[in-house]
């Protein structure tokens, strides 16, 4: 199955409205000159760049997600933002159950589900993110860890349009460490095994790969089986950077 690469900007907690606004345009600007590419390109602006970035973006083929959702479309939930809210800012996407939120925030498998109900909803695509942290590879619990994330936090009704998975191994956010091609390989395959039976037509799903992907190792990941697209933190933050991983897929 041909599945079309999705590389995934993380901007996490970074940038203002202006480095928003050049880091956006001047990638939109890119993809507007490169013409037909093989790849889908999506930044994830923090929340308040998500009308400006939105706005600049409009007319581009750069697709906009959010980096998290409420797992309800309004009411007194203070500080959460809604996946209607999103989508009224212009995002197709919204990343879910990042390890730094099931870290910072204690979000659990159910808290992922239900969020990703919700973005559903709003006809949004959850990215959701499942990965093991380095004590849990250590003890050789990796794909039994990641098998609890899949079955708890991909929901019902998910497709292969309306979910992708994105596998980041904890180690290695951040770290500059990066899983070698052989274990992303062997995980991104239990990945795909795992999806049958808890998604619609689980071989058209993408799994991206996550976690200090750079320009210089995109190639070599991007080429592993069933590795359909990066989501890329620190790295997406430089157009540059970003454009380097996108075209090296
Ligand atoms: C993993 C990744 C993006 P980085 O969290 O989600 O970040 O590329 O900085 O490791």
């Amino acid at each position: 199955t041909a599945r079309r690469k999705l590389i995934a900007g993380n901007w996490k907690m970074n940038g203002l409205k202006a480095d928003g606004l050049d880091l956006a345009s001047d990638l939109a600007g890119r993809l507007k000159g490169a013409g037909p590419v093989a790849f889908d390109m999506l930044v994830c602006p923090p929340f308040p760049l998500l009308f400006p970035v939105g706005e600049a973006i409009a007319d581009s083929p750069l697709a906009l997600g959010g980096q998290d959702c409420a797992p309800k479309t309004s009411g007194a939930h203070t500080g959460d933002v809604a996946p209607t809210m999103l989508k009224d800012a212009g995002c197709r996407f919204v990343i879910l159950g990042h390890s730094e939120r099931r870290a910072d925030h204690g979000e659990s498998d159910a808290v992922v589900n239900a969020k990703a109900v919700a973005a559903h909803k709003e006809g949004l695509v959850a990215i959701v993110c499942v990965g093991e942290t380095e004590a849990q590879r250590d003890a050789g619990d990796a794909n039994a860890v990641v098998s609890g994330q899949l079955a708890g936090s991909i929901p019902a009704g998910a497709t292969a349009e309306n979910t992708v998975i994105a596998y980041e191994p904890v180690w290695a956010i951040g770290t500059g460490k990066t899983a070698t091609p052989d274990d992303v390989k062997a995980m991104h395959a239990h990945i795909r095994a795992e999806l049958a039976g808890k998604i619609a037509d689980p071989d058209k799903v993408r799994i991206l790969y996550g976690g200090s992907v750079k320009p210089g190792n995109a190639a070599e990941l991007m080429a592993v089986d069933n590795v359909d697209g990066a989501l890329v933190g620190g790295a997406s933050l430089k157009a540059e950077d970003f454009w380097g991983i996108a075209t090296a897929c």
